[in-house]
């Protein structure tokens, strides 16, 4: 909607006119009111048009201002009426089941929980099983209860489990080595591109986002510019591969070696992906999942030692 106040001045003083116009008549061309004498009321019509003139006068200069600085009250108001029409309609989140033909057989079980869940359709997308959930800008997330319950594949007898890292979106995975100059960062085996060893799950962040967006920059600091879709990735990796190399050796032990000596120092806590160093899988990071790494790493080609394994209740 268009409203310039030169158009809208238009018509207050049109209003103005006719209105002065009526009193005018009232005084000067009614006989009857004349012949009546009646001073008191004649009195009061002149305080009224007296007053008319000094609002036409005003409007007089309003106008003149309008037709100098012409405003539009719709490019003030822009967001708003965006937000009531239909521009917020028809946005959406799109989780990727991220993994290759490789899939472990304990993310069929995700996907075959998503599949039994009402109102959730899992489709292909890029290549990758995916679930579309659809959502509006400044109003809370839903149908994302399923969405948390994809975590972590355990490990058991005879198969390896992989931590869950997280979800995260195109432009994480394409800034993998992460400063100044990023470049995608790829497993080796799968090739798919990996998030940065620092970055954590963008979930709840992003669903935050969302239900707090007001404004057109929010909208566009989500989803980009022109877009209506945000593509997620569940991204995991190997338990105890902390540098995310696709191997677990010595090099993970000892960069969990530092970290649980020097993470809580800012200038010595070195960088590593911490789901995967969970290895004992209780919710922290310690010298137990130290202790069990090194297990791995020294005794794992005599005997089996399982990381991740699922906790007990
Ligand atoms: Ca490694
Ligand atoms: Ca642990």
């Amino acid at each position: 909607m268009r409203i310039d106040g030169e158009y809208f001045v238009v018509c207050l003083t049109k209003f103005l006119f006719h209105y002065g116009m009526q009193v005018s008549q009232k005084i000067g061309i009614n006989p009857e009111l004349s012949k009546k004498g009646d001073h008191n009321m004649i009195k009061q019509i002149k305080g009224s048009v007296a007053t008319q003139r000094i609002i036409l006068l005003l409007m007089s200069v309003v106008m003149i201002l309008a037709v100098v600085f012409p405003f539009d009250v719709s490019a003030q108001y822009h967001v708003q009426e965006n937000y009531i029409d239909s521009s917020a309609t028809g946005y959406s989140l799109t989780f990727h089941m991220y993994l290759n033909s490789q899939t472990p057989a304990a993310l069929n079980s995700f996907i075959d929980m998503l599949n039994a869940a009402p109102n959730i359709q899992v489709i292909q997308n890029r290549g990758f099983a995916a679930v579309v959930i659809p959502v509006t800008p400044g109003q809370p997330v839903t149908h994302m209860s399923i969405i948390p319950c994809i975590g972590n594949i355990y490990g058991v007898t005879g198969a390896r489990g992989q931590a869950f890292w997280g979800w995260f979106d195109d432009e994480a995975l394409s800034k993998g080595s992460g400063g100044a100059n990023p470049t995608t960062r790829l497993d080796p085996t799968t090739g798919l591109r990996r998030p940065a060893l620092a970055a954590r799950c963008m979930l709840v962040e992003t669903i935050q986002s969302i239900a707090t967006a007001a404004t057109d920059e929010a909208i566009e600091a989500i989803f980009g510019e022109g877009n209506k879709n945000l593509d997620l990735f569940s991204v995991w990796s190997l338990w105890g591969d902390v540098n995310d190399d696709g191997v677990v050796n010595q090099n993970d032990l000892n960069l969990l070696s530092d970290h649980i000596a020097f993470g809580h120092i800012p200038n010595l806590a070195p960088v590593l992906n911490i789901n995967a160093a969970d290895v004992f899988a209780d919710g922290v990071v310690n010298q137990t999942d130290l202790n069990l790494l090194a297990d791995y790493i020294s005794f794992g080609n005599f005997w089996e030692v399982i990381l991740g394994v699922r906790p007990q209740r």
